[in-house]
């Protein structure tokens, strides 16, 4: 799945046959707007989509793989060009949103050698267009060296994946902005996995201490497949296909309209997870490794994880379980890391800062500065023992999941119930795990998954962050309208609604194709 971001030729290139008839008007509605704001025609769009995850929760920034589809919902950028003035110390960025009443205009002067500035303690939706900005400006300052002069940018944005939904709107928009800026910079052929590798980081200005799930989706994905992502060694992703079934299975989206704003809930969420997950790595590792071994520095957004962990425990010479890895599968590591931290984490009621920094051999300050400087998060206790259970069984759920689609089916098999039903255990176990051990769903949430397995969804559960937002139903076909009644008379009828609202609520979703760059001619 690596290689250069395509270059559309058609809409063909990008949507499903189904979605054409809807696109072909928007994207004019794009290219004729962009012509009325700026007085001429736009040059190329960069297009990324959100993405819907089918299983692998709250384990990526724990460097573990997940499972994540594209879907068609995306980010279109209308883009044009200037060439920055040669006496120039600064170059110019304006930023429009097709939907002008919802999303003010930006406009901004970056000085031409220097990192773009990001104050992510305002909520600006033009964060994240700086935030791709910023990523993709610091990889061509790197490829094209000290000289290169950024040129200056007019843009306008159409987004229509929904936001705070738990689909991804903010990776689609920054994965977009990135590829906008390196198209715009001349980069012709962008490479996937540098554009992912980029938002990734980037993304994290905006203030969310984010893994690489969302972007690794929106750009690799391929039309009719999910998209299987690993971060060690390195950032990788393949596609992987659900075999034909009877019945025939259907992705069922449906949002709780809870939204979780994490630039909000942050330090008592989802930033607050990434600390506790951080914090179980050092601490088994402290605990668990033999003195003198370090935890090596990864891609975790605090730099290091319960990966960098569970490699050391099994791999690293002298490392405690060294000699037993020899001979343990994957799933056998992660039991076995279930067995270690249960028999270690004993508390089931968190640890305190002062706990867990003296079996670190640090300070409270050092602990706090180590851990908690750049993303604040506000917390007395730290549920080590409840985290690490989810990520190690959850990245355990992952593999089992895609061992099931991996094993061939007998071909021509009249009925693959049973098959359905494996996978929809595996995702409702997830749920009971997010639900119980990481605790982020909620009671919409929960009553959602409730309502929709009634009603004949092999699984329910939530996608994304959680703490509200959408989720994601494993569905006969033969089910998808009693899943969708159920919900409107049971779940939706009692809350205030538009009629756009109502008709986002439940959507049967199929996996899309991830980014793509079509020049205008
Ligand atoms: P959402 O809230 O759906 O964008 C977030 C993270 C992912 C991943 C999931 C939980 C961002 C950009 N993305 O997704 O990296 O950790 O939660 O699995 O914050
Ligand atoms: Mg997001």
């Amino acid at each position: 799945m690596s290689g250069p971001v395509p270059v559309a030729k058609s809409l063909e290139d990008i949507y499903p046959p189904t979605a054409i008839a809807y696109e072909i008007p928007r994207w004019n509605n794009l290219l004729a707007k962009f012509e009325k704001e700026f007085g001429h025609p736009a040059e190329f769009i960069s297009r990324s989509p959100g993405r819907v995850n089918i299983i692998g929760e709250h384990i990526d920034y724990s460097l573990y793989s997940v499972l994540p589809m594209a879907i068609t919902a995306d980010a279109i950028i209308a883009v044009s060009t200037k060439p920055a003035a040669a006496d120039a110390t600064t170059f110019k960025i304006s930023v429009r949103n097709v939907q002008d009443n919802k999303f003010a205009p930006g406009e901004f002067n970056v000085p031409i050698g220097s990192e773009v500035e990001i104050d992510s303690t305002v909520f600006e939706w033009t964060n994240y267009f700086k935030s791709g900005l910023r990523g993709a400006l610091g990889l061509l300052y790197r490829k094209k060296g000290a000289d290169f002069r950024p040129c200056d940018m007019e843009v306008l944005m159409d987004g229509n994946v929904p936001v705070g939904g738990g689909l991804s709107s903010s990776a689609a928009f920054v994965t977009a902005s990135a590829l906008a800026v390196m198209a715009a910079n001349g980069e012709s052929s962008v490479d996937k996995k540098e554009l992912t590798e980029l938002a990734i980081v980037s993304e994290r200005a905006v203030g969310v201490n984010s893994g690489g799930m969302d972007q690794s989706a929106s750009v690799f994905s391929e039309q009719g497949s999910a998209t299987f992502v690993s971060f060690t060694p390195g950032l990788s992703a393949r596609p992987v296909k659900f075999p034909p079934t009877r019945p025939e299975l259907c992705f069922v989206i449906a949002q709780s309209f809870v939204t979780s704003n994490k630039h909000v809930t942050g330090p008592i969420h989802y930033n607050l997870r990434v600390v506790e997950v951080s914090f179980a790595a050092a601490y088994l590792h402290a605990v668990l490794n033999p003195p003198g071994t370090q935890l090596p520095e990864d891609a975790g957004p605090l730099g290091i994880s319960l990966q960098g962990f569970h490699d050391t425990f099994f791999y690293h010479n002298g490392g405690s379980d060294y000699a037993a890895a020899k001979s343990l599968t994957k799933e056998e590591e992660l039991r076995r890391l279930v067995e270690v931290t249960k028999e270690t984490l004993t508390r089931e009621d968190g640890y305190t800062r002062e706990e867990i920094a003296a079996v670190l051999q640090m300070s409270v300050p050092e602990l706090e500065q180590r851990f908690m400087a750049r993303f604040p998060v506000r917390a007395d206790r730290f549920k080590l023992r409840q985290r690490a259970l989810h990520v190690f069984t959850e990245a355990l759920r992952v593999l089992e999941f895609l061992t099931l689609l991996e094993r061939p089916l007998h071909t021509g098999a009249t009925d693959t119930t049973q098959f359905n039903q494996e996978l929809g255990r595996l995702m409702n176990e997830t749920q009971d795990s997010c639900r119980d051990l990481y605790e982020c769903s909620c009671p919409e949430l929960d009553d959602i998954c409730r309502i929709s397995r009634g009603a004949g969804a092999y699984s329910s559960r939530l996608t994304g962050a959680g703490w509200g937002g959408c989720s994601v139903h494993l569905v006969p076909a033969d089910k998808v309208q009693a899943v969708k009644e159920a919900l409107e008379q049971q779940y939706y009828a009692k809350m205030d609604l538009t009629d756009e609202q109502k008709e986002q609520a439940v959507v049967v979703s199929r996996p899309a194709r991830g980014s793509a760059v079509y020049i205008v001619e």
